[in-house]
């Protein structure tokens, strides 16, 4: 009796959880608009197969002619802000249902940002948060969550001066004990970087490096879990 109550209310609770899409990006702390620079996908769902072209840029983000470029000096500090709805308040930003990692990637694009699709080993990560507290369960979600939707990234100034997106992404882990399941919200952003150094960073494809088996995508988050391995390797410092 207890358990069959106990599952009807965690249905509920997973059936409660809504979807979210990155809204805003911020530079150097200042708003830069409602979806201004943004790959804008068509709503808030989620991609969950590693393989698609979609896990790039979300979908329809293969391509950004409309979209705007944000110019920025080398070393800049980036805030990505996601939303479930098109508000900012009245809501949890991204629902307090959604426990998992935060990770944040960038490809230089052959020629403009807006042209560019993202194809082929070309992102470097430069962020990566999961779970923060294995205690208390704390995970990154729960830190953006409790920010408004907000996580930074300062952009290694090492970076070569040039056009690029910039690939956030948000793993929801609530559904991942099997496969499909993992959710993955993914926002790109596309910016011109001024200034700038030599680096040449470790790069991935995605597609291509996440796996449908890897720790990170099909993990049972709700067993005491006291560790996470976030996919696609290593955080790239400059
Ligand atoms: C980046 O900007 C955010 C938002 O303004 C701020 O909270 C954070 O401390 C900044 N990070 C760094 C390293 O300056
Ligand atoms: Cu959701």
């Amino acid at each position: 009796m207890k358990l069959a109550l106990l599952s009807v209310l965690a249905a509920a609770a997973i059936g409660a959880h809504a979807h979210f899409t990155l809204q805003y990006i911020w530079d150097n702390g200042v708003d830069q608009g409602q979806n201004n620079f943004l790959r804008v996908p068509p709503n808030n769902n989620p991609v969950t197969d590693v393989t698609s072209k979609d896990l790039t840029c979300n979908v329809n983000g293969l391509s950004g002619a409309n979209v705007q470029t944000l110019s920025i000096p080398a070393g800049t500090n980036i805030t990505f802000e996601w939303h479930q709805h098109a508000q900012r308040t009245g809501e949890d930003a991204i629902s307090g249902g959604h426990k998992g990692a935060v990770q944040v990637y960038v490809a230089k694009a052959p020629s403009t940002a807006a042209s560019f699709d993202g194809q082929g080993t070309v992102w470097t990560k430069i962020y990566s948060s999961g779970l923060l507290n294995a205690q208390s369960q704390q995970w990154a979600t729960d830190v953006v969550n409790s920010n408004g939707g907000k996580h930074s990234v300062v952009l290694p100034s090492s970076l070569p001066a040039g056009e690029y997106l910039l690939r956030a992404e948000i793993i929801a882990l609530h559904v991942a004990q099997s496969y499909p399941g993992a959710q993955f919200y993914i926002g790109c952003a596309q910016v011109k970087i001024t200034g700038g150094g030599s680096a040449n960073p470790p790069k991935i494809a995605l597609p291509g490096a996440y796996k449908s088996s890897d720790p990170g995508i099909t993990v049972n988050i709700y067993n005491n879990l006291q560790s996470y391995t976030a996919p696609g390797g290593a955080v790239w410092s400059g």
